[in-house]
């Protein structure tokens, strides 16, 4: 099972922008902003009682964010379960028959280990798995 909803991912064009939106429409507070250059995204995450907000703004047309954004246009694009073992997540959700789009995970925001299953096999929602490295073994 998961531990819990992590965050919501909602693509953006403007980051600076958007933050200020969910400041002022919903008193949201702005935690942190990072750049992920796997993903070629800056994010912004905003505290929303137990879990966050991760607004998502591509940093060149590579970024699948960037895609989305040109296709869809700004809007919800993901949700984030924490795990606590994304391997072992991962091969129980092959084998339930969820479709990877990470075999392995790979290095996301806050230096968590983070995979991706495909919309296509969870019901249209674009699903990311992310387990919090622990100070040894990021230093491993
Ligand atoms: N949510 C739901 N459906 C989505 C989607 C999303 N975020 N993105 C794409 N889709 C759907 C499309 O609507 C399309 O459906 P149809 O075939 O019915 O039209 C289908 O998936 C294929 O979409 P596409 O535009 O052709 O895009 P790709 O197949 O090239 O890529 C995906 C889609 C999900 C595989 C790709 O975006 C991906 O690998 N995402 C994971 C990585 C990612 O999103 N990173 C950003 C977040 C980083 C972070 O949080 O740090």
């Amino acid at each position: 099972p998961v531990e819990q909803l992590d965050h919501i991912g909602i693509a953006v064009n403007d980051l600076e922008a958007s933050v200020a939106f969910y400041e002022q429409a919903f008193g949201l507070k702005l935690e942190r902003i990072e750049t992920v250059a796997d993903q070629s995204v800056r994010v912004a995450f905003l505290t929303a009682g137990s879990t966050h907000l991760e607004l998502l703004c591509p940093t060149d047309e590579r970024a699948a964010v960037a895609k989305f954004l040109a296709k869809r246009g700004p809007g919800l694009h993901h949700i984030a379960f924490s795990v606590k073992d994304i391997e072992r997540s991962l091969a129980a959700a092959a084998e339930r028959g969820l479709a990877l789009i990470d075999q392995q995970p790979r290095l996301g925001a806050g230096g968590k280990k983070i995979a991706f299953l495909h919309p296509k096999s969870t019901g249209g929602v674009l699903t990311e798995y992310c387990q919090t490295v622990m100070e040894d073994e990021a230093h491993a």
